[in-house]
């Protein structure tokens, strides 16, 4: 009983909460919408590893967009994009990129109590692939931009054709970024961390006032789905299945809790770049960053890819299904390639589209969310990034 009254209480908290700041933002009509939307949710507190993801849309919910078809941002949205499997190894080495493996057949999944989604185990066949060691960084994406002209969603006003609900006035370019109380809140209310920055985006990761300066090998942030596209295509290059991305963190190991093993902290050392202290309003920086780190500063796995667990998220190519490795499972058989679900489903928010992101962030702690584990799953919003979501990009002979 308890635990549902928590629940319940956290529903209305989250709605009651979720109310106000969209009202002030794009007025009553849509906030009674968001509102109906949201009490429809049902995840217990703890499991919204992706509140970033989906607070970012709270700033206006200008887009409702209709269940299990990808939100309509542009012409050069290609938000339904499948990736083409090839059947081939790795070509052979090739700069900042590693091999990973070819004709393997792994277990994806994870055991834990707090991740429904990530169960059951089931087998999956990946052909070989080349992933980028790293995190794309700031300064591979100025490179990008520079060659290109890009400019990202969060530096896109949205149009007013595109949210033809929402008030003229609060169409402001910008993005979510991680603003921590400075005292212990509640772990049912994310809006006490998150907040809509006018004008945040990659070159400016906190805001005005905040640059990337000193950050060139920092993973690029505030970039959202089809940021990441735009960014493999032009580098021929395409993102990651998420049965890629699994295959290639767990480094060749079989069914760790992480992707270098069982032990948290080996001899006392951290492995990945987490949280620590008290969540959210108190980051030790333990494993010596608050927020994201440069590229390589910690070890990398047994495939040589670095920061596969923690840093910050990344994008994956597949549609978000809480259900879809009880589907997988369920054929008895080993998924051969697997590109993820024609649809995506979240129960705790249903009627928005996602897409799958892995690897957990600088922001992942086991006192609130702890999928940095290897298998574990998040999700987000094609049109949205936040300052702890980045992608890396892989390469395959066909692409
Ligand atoms: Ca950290």
């Amino acid at each position: 009983m308890h635990i549902v009254r928590r629940i319940s209480k956290s529903k209305c908290i989250w709605a009651l909460t979720g109310m106000v700041l969209v009202c002030s933002l794009i007025g009553a009509v849509i906030c009674h919408q968001h509102l109906v939307q949201r009490t429809g949710a049902s995840a217990p507190v703890g499991v919204y590893c992706d509140n970033g993801i989906g607070a970012a849309k709270a700033h206006a919910r200008m887009v409702l967009a209709p269940a299990h078809t990808a939100p309509a941002i542009s012409s050069a949205t290609d938000t339904a994009w499948t990736p083409k499997i090839n059947t081939r190894t790795p070509p052979g080495p090739a700069p900042g990129r590693n091999g990973v493996g070819s004709g393997r057949r792994i277990l994806d999944g994870a055991d834990d109590s707090h991740m429904q989604d990530t169960k059951p185990w089931h087998r999956v066949y990946v052909d070989g692939f080349w992933m980028d060691k790293t995190e794309v960084t700031n300064e591979q994406f100025a490179r990008f931009v520079k060659a290109t002209g890009y400019i990202t969603v969060a530096e896109t006003k949205p149009r007013l054709e595109d949210y033809p609900q929402a008030i003229p006035e609060n169409l402001v370019a910008g993005s979510v970024v991680f603003s921590p109380p400075d005292h212990p809140v509640e772990l049912d209310n994310h809006f006490q961390w998150w907040s809509y920055v006018p004008a945040a985006n990659w070159r400016h990761p906190e805001g005005p006032g905040s640059d990337i300066k000193k950050r060139m090998n920092h993973p690029v942030v505030h970039v959202a789905y089809i940021d990441a596209i735009a960014y493999c295509k032009w580098a021929g290059r395409r993102l990651p299945t998420e049965a890629e991305f699994e295959f290639a963190s767990r480094g060749g190991l079989d069914r760790k809790r992480y992707d270098w093993g069982d032990d948290f902290m080996p001899d006392g050392k951290h492995m990945a770049n987490t949280f620590q202290g008290h969540f959210p309003d108190t980051n030790t920086g333990e494993d010596g960053y608050t927020a994201t780190a440069p590229v390589k500063s910690f070890p990398a796995n047994g495939y040589a890819l670095f920061d596969m667990a923690g840093n910050v998220w990344e994008w994956t190519s597949d549609w978000y299904r809480a259900d879809y490795y009880q589907t997988l499972a369920a054929t008895g058989n080993v998924a051969i390639n697997p590109t993820g679900p024609s649809d995506s489903f979240d129960p705790s928010e249903p009627g928005v589209a996602k897409r799958v992101i892995r690897g957990g962030s600088f922001l992942c702690t086991d006192q609130y969310c702890s999928r940095y584990i290897a298998g574990g799953r998040g999700k987000g919003e094609p049109d949205t990034g936040t300052n702890h979501l980045v992608f890396r990009c892989v390469l395959t002979e066909n692409r």
